[in-house]
């Protein structure tokens, strides 16, 4: 029996998200949106690459709820998604509506699932999953630290002319401008990055990968990154579904670990059947412990706004 994966929004991310789970064919899709038959038709063409592709599994398009019914995995991308100029601020309330709702659904219908964020603005977003769905933690976190760490490895892999598969890196804090990308842990091939390059070129690779997003958004003058984004998605999800107890960065909700208590921030965790089944905890210095620190009061800031507006709504 294959496992079940729904993926709500079925727009760029959500839709190539989609079509790269389909493809692994181990798992059956449900691509859920709002928009009237814009999920039955991605669905329906992605179904149609089987036969090319040589998969079995089944991709279902759907408007409702009824077919995502006993998922093993959501991944929730619904929402507005970032334009040129526009601040992942701007985005809050609007997708903290869209990402409520969606919850109360996935939790009706698949009360045993695994919820994967992928909502922007990223922690805040997955706070507000966490909160609204009631699961425990492991059963709701984030991506973007796979997303930014990608980057990262990519830009360190091109400058040095080496394969990515050997540089080796972890970005962990919130998902925006302060975002901590750990170099003293980034090794190339097991050298640390520090013996391979000046510090000069190190801060400006980090400053590339801070401004990673938007340099997408710029280019592409509307809607954002989502290729990469999927990759990353995926990656979590297979994850997930294989059991693989994989140590990513993800963003998870911390129980004073980091001395950070109640929050949703980026941070290496293991991932498995169970979900998000441990966070790591690595030593930091006292600079990259109030990067991280200030990292997660950016996020704070967002979460309040959003008390307010649900206190305010009642
Ligand atoms: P886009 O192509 O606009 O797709 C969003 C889809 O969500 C649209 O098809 C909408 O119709 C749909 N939608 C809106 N409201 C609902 C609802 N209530 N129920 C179901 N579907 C709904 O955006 P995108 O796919 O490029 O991005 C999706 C989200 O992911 C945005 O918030 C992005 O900012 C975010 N994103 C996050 C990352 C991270 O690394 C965290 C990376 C890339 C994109």
């Amino acid at each position: 029996m294959r496992s079940k994966v729904t993926v709500v929004g079925a727009g760029n991310v959500g839709a190539t998200t989609a079509q790269r789970i389909h493809q692994l064919g181990y798992a059956d899709v449900v691509l859920v949106d709002v928009v009237e038959d814009l999920p039955q038709g991605k669905s329906l063409d992605m179904l149609e690459s089987g036969p090319v592709t040589g998969t079995d599994a089944l991709i279902t398009g759907s408007n409702g709820y009824e077919e995502s019914a006993g998922s093993d995995v959501v991944v929730i991308t619904a929402g507005i998604a970032r334009r040129p100029g526009m601040s992942r601020d701007d985005l809050l309330l609007t997708n903290m509506r869209i990402t409520s709702a969606v919850t109360e659904e996935v939790v009706k219908h698949s009360p045993d699932c695994i919820i994967l964020a992928v909502t922007n603005p990223l922690d805040a977003m997955v706070q507000n999953i966490f909160q609204s769905s009631g699961f425990p933690r492991n059963r709701v976190f984030g991506m973007a630290g796979v997303l930014d760490t990608a980057r990262y490895r990519t830009f360190i892999a091109r400058e040095l002319n080496v394969s990515v598969d050997d540089v080796q890196a972890m970005v962990l804090g919130g998902h925006g401008d302060d975002m901590v990308p750990l170099v003293r842990y980034t090794t190339v091939g097991c050298i640390p990055l520090t013996e391979l390059l000046s510090q000069d070129r190190i801060d400006s690779i980090v400053q590339r990968t801070r401004d990673g997003g938007g340099e997408i958004v710029a280019l592409l003058k509307q809607g954002s990154a989502f290729y990469a984004p999927s990759a990353a998605i995926t990656q979590m999800v297979q994850a997930i579904l294989l059991d693989r107890k994989r140590i990513l960065p993800g963003c998870a909700y911390l129980e004073g670990e980091y001395g950070i208590d109640g929050l949703c921030v980026g941070v290496p965790v293991k991932i498995g059947g169970g979900g998000m089944e441990q966070v790591i905890e690595i030593s930091l210095t006292d600079e990259e412990h109030a990067a991280l620190r200030s990292s997660a009061a950016s996020v704070q800031e967002l979460v309040d706004v959003m008390a307010s507006a649900k206190a305010e709504a009642g």
